[in-house]
């Protein structure tokens, strides 16, 4: 199973909407028959991948898999008919299916006198497809907020100037972020105010492919000059002030990592309404004492009300080139409040 999730894992598959899986194939004595892995929606799943190296020696086999074998005809065939076919004898997978659509594929295979066990390293395999299967689970993408601030917590100066707060080396780690989301979302106010292009870049400031997807999210009538309008990547309009109606249409359009880079007004809806599942802040070493915060009124009024997370990393980003900041990035995740 580690070597179905090494596989799983394997660089250069696109992120979403497929989750990642490997598979193993092995024969009575325990060796390696076949290896397959999946490349990304359309192209065969990790069990016919290995399947089809197998060929013949695929009778009386063992399918070590990272994920339930599917049971539906979605943009490929059903694993779980493809196993029987193949005469696998034994299935045994990590994690269990939260894809509705897909999953069934365990009693399909039991069914047909396939012995099947599961839940062997289920955590790790779902650590391999974090946003996949939380947006399974939640029927909504994950969401990423991701905010710049000085260290007395400002993230644009009193006259509204924010160009730069973080350093050199903390805008292109955070275009590194950018790559492993399938979605920029911010709000109507910033499109106004800042005219972001929202697009992921690599050092030589060029545009990576595929990029995100580009969200705007708000009421507010925007000129179509605006340069998140351009033809670099798509964008979509999402109509709505309510961040969960949002996350809805995006999880709708196959969305499942978020990354909200909006201002203050729209951090601090999604945290009131509980919809920020991991920050990710830069700290630059930079004074301003005035100047507007990274979120908006929480409603707290007393130190017992405070919001509180937790760390789950902390990076010192060095200076890129002479005269760039030290900047530090930290990770970390809501507490559940009781
Ligand atoms: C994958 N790769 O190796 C396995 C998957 O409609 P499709 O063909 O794109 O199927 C996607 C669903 O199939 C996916 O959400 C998951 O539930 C199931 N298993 N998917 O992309 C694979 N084994
Ligand atoms: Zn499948």
């Amino acid at each position: 199973m580690r070597r179905a999730l090494a596989l799983a894992a394997s660089p250069g598959v696109p992120t979403g909407p497929n989750p990642r899986v490997g598979c193993v194939l092995l024969d009575d004595r325990g060796r390696t028959l076949a290896e397959g892995w999946h490349r990304g929606a359309g192209s065969p799943h990790a069990e016919v991948d290995a399947l089809r190296q197998a060929g013949d020696t695929a009778r009386g086999a063992t399918a070590v898999v990272t994920l339930e074998p599917c049971d539906h005809t979605g943009r490929t065939g059903p694993c779980s008919r493809a196993l029987v076919e193949a005469d696998v004898r034994r299935v045994v997978y990590a994690q269990r299916d939260p894809n509705p659509v897909a999953a069934g594929g365990a009693a399909t295979l039991r069914d047909a006198g396939v012995e099947v066990e599961g839940g062997l390293l289920e955590d790790e395999a779902r650590a391999v497809n974090r946003e996949w299967t939380f947006a399974m689970d939640h029927g909504r993408p994950f969401v990423t907020w991701k905010f710049a601030t000085t260290l007395d917590g400002r993230s644009a100066a009193a006259d509204g100037t924010s160009r730069w707060v973080s350093s050199r080396a903390a805008r292109l780690d955070t275009h590194r972020l950018r790559a492993l989301c399938d979605t920029m979302l911010v709000g109507t106010n910033t499109i106004d105010v800042d005219d972001p292009l929202l697009t992921v870049r690599g050092a030589d400031d060029q545009p990576l492919i595929p990029q995100p997807l580009r969200a705007v999210m708000g009421l507010r009538d925007l000129p179509d000059a605006k340069r998140v309008f351009d033809d670099s990547a798509e964008t979509v309009r999402l109509r709505t002030r309510d961040p969960l109606v949002a996350l809805k249409e995006l999880f709708a359009l196959d969305r499942q990592h978020v990354f909200l880079e909006g201002g203050p007004t729209l951090a601090a809806a999604f945290w009131k309404a509980g919809l920020v599942d991991e920050v990710v802040t830069y700290l630059a070493p930079m004074l301003l004492g005035a100047g507007r915060n990274a979120v908006g009124d929480l409603g707290i009024g007393t130190i017992a009300g405070a919001a509180h997370l937790a760390v789950t990393d902390v990076t010192v980003l060095d200076p890129h080139e002479p005269g760039d900041d030290t900047n530090v990035r930290i990770t970390l995740e809501p507490k559940e409040t009781t």
